[in-house]
């Protein structure tokens, strides 16, 4: 594997995850080893803090999540802390706040590549599957264990994951709560790419890099249309919000305000009206 030199970004005192940054691509990973990644609602706030940065910081083109070591990628809610009405963390208070990070993932107007370095199971999964895409590690074990453990995701654990891998599929993976290969994942459509472990990041790497030659806008317009087919009024409201942000790029939206603020009719009439 190259070795590159990634950078801690320094605006945050995580304790669970580590966020760094090398060349334009942020790599936020869940680090919690010793319980192959499980995330306790202290994790999942971390990561929703480092998924907004990522979202405001100019330079940042893609981003890669992961797990600390090379057993798991993530191992769904940490059991430890699960109590009445979710995760409970140090005030107290019971939380589902991945679905917070869930859905950071999804409307974060870049690429997120799932960089699977071993299980994704339960949680773990979930996370996973919402990336753009996923890259896995040979030895990665894919699967859901809520029926098994008193749990279930039936939100985009479950739609979405139909929409990948098909409605039978779906419901196999839920029912009996079995564990995939990393080949066997590839095959139903959940995993972009497997390679060997040691050369996991280096893809990751070299994916991330070939996307920041292409056009950002067009990547963040693809994405929020990919959302829409199946997001409904959420994902409309996304796609929306591009085409408004685009429109104000133009003469014709700053003719609008410019006459309201000068106190005049506005003049559209030069404005092309396109087939
Ligand atoms: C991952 C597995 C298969 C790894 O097996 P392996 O390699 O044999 O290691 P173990 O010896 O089992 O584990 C090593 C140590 O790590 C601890 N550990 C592992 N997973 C967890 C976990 N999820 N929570 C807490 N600790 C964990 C082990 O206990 C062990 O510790 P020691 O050494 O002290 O014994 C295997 O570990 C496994 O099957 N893990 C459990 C996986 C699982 O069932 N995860 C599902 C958890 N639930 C969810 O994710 C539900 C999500 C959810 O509730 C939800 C639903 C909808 C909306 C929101 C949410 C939400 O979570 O917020």
């Amino acid at each position: 594997m190259a070795k590159r030199e990634w950078k801690k970004i320094e605006d945050f005192d995580f304790k669970e995850i580590l966020f760094e940054e090398y060349d334009g691509i942020a790599k936020i990973t869940i680090n919690r080893p010793r319980y192959r990644n499980a995330f306790t609602p202290l994790t999942t706030w971390e990561m929703s803090q480092a998924f907004a940065w990522c979202r405001e910081a100019q330079r940042i083109g893609v981003v890669l999540l992961t797990g600390a070591g090379d057993k798991a990628f993530c191992s769904g809610g940490d059991m430890h802390v699960k109590g009445r009405g979710g995760y409970v963390g140090s005030d107290g208070v019971p939380r589902l706040n991945v679905l917070d990070v869930q859905m950071q993932i999804r409307r974060l107007p870049k690429p997120v590549i799932a960089m699977v370095n071993g299980y994704a199971i339960g949680g773990g999964h979930v996370l996973h599957l919402v990336c753009d895409l996923t890259i896995a590690s040979e030895n990665a074990i894919f699967g859901q264990t809520g029926p098994k453990v008193g749990s279930f995701d039936a939100g985009f654990g479950s739609s979405y994951l139909a929409r990948i891998v098909g409605q039978k599929k779906a419901r196999e993976i839920w029912f009996l709560c079995r564990q995939y290969t990393a080949r066997e994942a590839e095959q139903m459509g959940m995993v972009n790419k497997v390679v060997p472990l040691d050369q996991l990041e280096d893809t990751c790497v070299e994916w991330a890099q070939t996307m920041m030659q292409r056009s950002p806008l067009a990547l963040r317009m693809i994405k929020a249309g990919l959302n829409a087919e199946l997001d409904g009024q959420a994902g409309i409201q996304e796609l929306a919000g591009d085409a408004t942000m685009l429109y104000y790029f133009l003469d014709e939206a700053q003719e609008g305000g410019k006459a309201f603020l000068e106190k005049r009719k506005p003049d559209f009439k030069k404005y092309p009206k396109l087939p």
